[in-house]
């Protein structure tokens, strides 16, 4: 099956005040990373097409937007939700075929995507103020106040799931929105309108312009009409972005992803430490932002986990996304040759390949494909276990004892989350204490959801997302006093 219909069924065009903004001139390709073949040409939204959004998510704000009662605004996002619920497998399909990645991880995405809306939209008509005790000469409260219209740029490996993440509580608490997908994967952004138009969301409050990072995104982040950006990236876009946005005081949530230790220690249950490693490094071919990419692991057991590892790793297979495969493709060329240069200077300066190593060429698929990876890396300036691959590369680290485990957990400059695997509670405890990053994983990988805040430190960003933390990037706190 090609699944044509799905993918030219697709308006490609900006979405600007409740319409589809016909723009000819330039278009950038989106591609099926399976095959290698492009799946569509996009129009390009340039820096005037950009202004038109930002002044309509401007209007909306204080027009159509704020003459909602909170209650409608939770009523609608539930709809949202219902509406992406009841499209959610031609979601999927589009999503596995522009991302590359294995169809039931996309059906994941799209169930999530639906969960932030509905998450959030049990809170839009919750977000009250407190009352503060001044004395009897005054009465003083609080307004929770939208942030006002909001910039969120998009990555490429979890497209509508980062996208709702930051959309959806942005909403509920009263603010307008442009979303600027990425590049590599603007299909499914594209078609959220329908199920925002659906619900009755009021023409302006969202709006949706595709184009590369330097063409769309830049404009967008140094509009002035823009209150706060929420990006998801590398950590030099992500510095570009805050400067840009610092120039006209712009706040912002960045998530700058990762290179996240999980420990494993003697004391563990191997078969769940093994299933929680694989999954850590090999869901969506390794690239999330959370990843598990470095194996910290206890010397003790080092040796029989690795040996299981190896040959676990040796079963899996290759494919395209809809096929459901063990491993699918890298999202883009570029990605593939970052993953291998990293791979090879590494190898190169010491580190010992266990499996994989290089770029893969599975029968019958013309696309970026990378061999599932494992790299003994003794010392921990190797380049693979200082720099976020965002590829199917796991790294090896051998420890001493616990301490040393910790160590070598927080070798890195980057610190989104960290998972442990012991029966030791007070070791598991302890780690959770020291491991930088905004969530820690004991004795499982990836569990929690829309409900538990995430975020990083370090070079992995700031500001929190998701749970009730993640409503706080779209209001300010106005305080009213009164002499009585
Ligand atoms: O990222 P960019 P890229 C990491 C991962 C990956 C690397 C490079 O290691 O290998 O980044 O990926 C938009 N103003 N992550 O090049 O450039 C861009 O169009 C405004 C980690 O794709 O950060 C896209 O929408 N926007 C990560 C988004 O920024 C700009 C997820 C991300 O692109 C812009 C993705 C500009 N000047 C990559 N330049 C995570 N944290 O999960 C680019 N963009």
């Amino acid at each position: 099956m090609t699944y044509q219909s799905e993918i030219h069924s697709i308006d490609l065009d900006p979405y600007i005040d409740g319409q589809r903004r016909k723009i000819t001139g330039e278009t950038f390709p989106t591609y099926d990373p399976a095959s290698g073949t492009v799946l569509h040409e996009v129009p390009v939204a340039d820096a005037s097409v950009v202004g038109e959004a930002v002044e309509t998510a401007a209007r909306a704000l204080k027009g159509s937007w704020a003459a909602i009662t909170p209650a409608e605004r939770s009523r609608m996002l539930f709809r949202v939700a219902q509406e992406i619920r009841n499209d959610a497998e031609r979601l999927s399909i589009v999503e596995s075929l522009d991302a590359g990645k294995p169809l039931r991880e996309a059906r994941g995405d799209i169930e999530t995507s639906a969960r932030y809306f509905e998450y959030y939209a049990g809170i839009a008509d919750k977000m009250q103020g407190d009352t503060i005790p001044l004395g009897p000469d005054f009465i003083s409260f609080t307004l929770h106040e939208p942030i006002g219209a909001t910039a969120h740029i998009i990555p490429w490996n979890f497209p509508l799931v980062t996208t709702a993440r930051g959309l959806a509580p942005a909403l509920a608490a009263g603010a307008t929105a442009v979303i600027k997908p990425a590049e590599q994967t603007p299909l499914t952004a594209l078609m959220l309108p329908e199920y925002l138009e659906r619900a009755g969301v009021p023409a302006g409050v969202v709006n949706v312009v595709c184009g590369p990072g330097a063409v769309t995104g830049a404009p967008l982040v140094a509009h002035d009409k823009i209150a706060h950006v929420t990006f998801t990236g590398s950590v030099a876009t992500g510095k570009a972005v805050l400067a840009s946005a610092a120039s006209h005081v712009a706040s912002t949530t960045m998530e700058l992803g990762g290179k996240s230790p999980v420990v494993v220690l003697a004391d563990a249950d191997m078969d769940a430490a093994l299933d929680g490693v694989m999954k850590a490094i090999f869901t969506n071919a390794g690239q999330v932002c959370s990843a598990g990419s470095r194996l910290v692991i206890e010397r003790g057991c080092a040796d029989a986990f690795l040996d299981r590892l190896v040959a676990r790793i040796k079963t899996l297979g290759f494919g395209r996304g809809l096929d459901n495969p063990d491993i699918g493709p890298v999202v883009s060329h570029q990605q593939l040759l970052k993953i291998e240069g990293i791979v090879k200077a590494s190898v190169g300066a010491g580190a010992q390949l266990l499996v994989g190593g290089s770029i893969a060429h599975p029968e019958g698929l013309g696309g970026w494909f990378f061999e599932p990876t494992v790299l003994l890396a003794s010392d921990p300036a190797t380049l693979a276990v200082q720099e976020e691959i965002f590829g199917p590369v796991l790294t090896v680290q051998i420890a001493d004892d616990f301490d040393h485990a910790c160590a070598l957990a927080e070798c890195t400059d980057f610190g989104l989350v960290a998972g442990i695997y012991t029966s030791d509670i007070s070791k598991a405890l302890r780690f959770a204490r020291i491991a930088s990053g905004g969530q820690v994983f004991i004795n499982q990988y990836f569990a929690g959801g829309v409900e538990t805040p995430f975020g990083g430190v370090k070079n992995s960003g700031f500001g929190r997302e998701k749970g009730l933390e993640g409503l706080k990037s779209y209001y300010t706190v106005k305080t009213v006093t009164a002499r009585i």
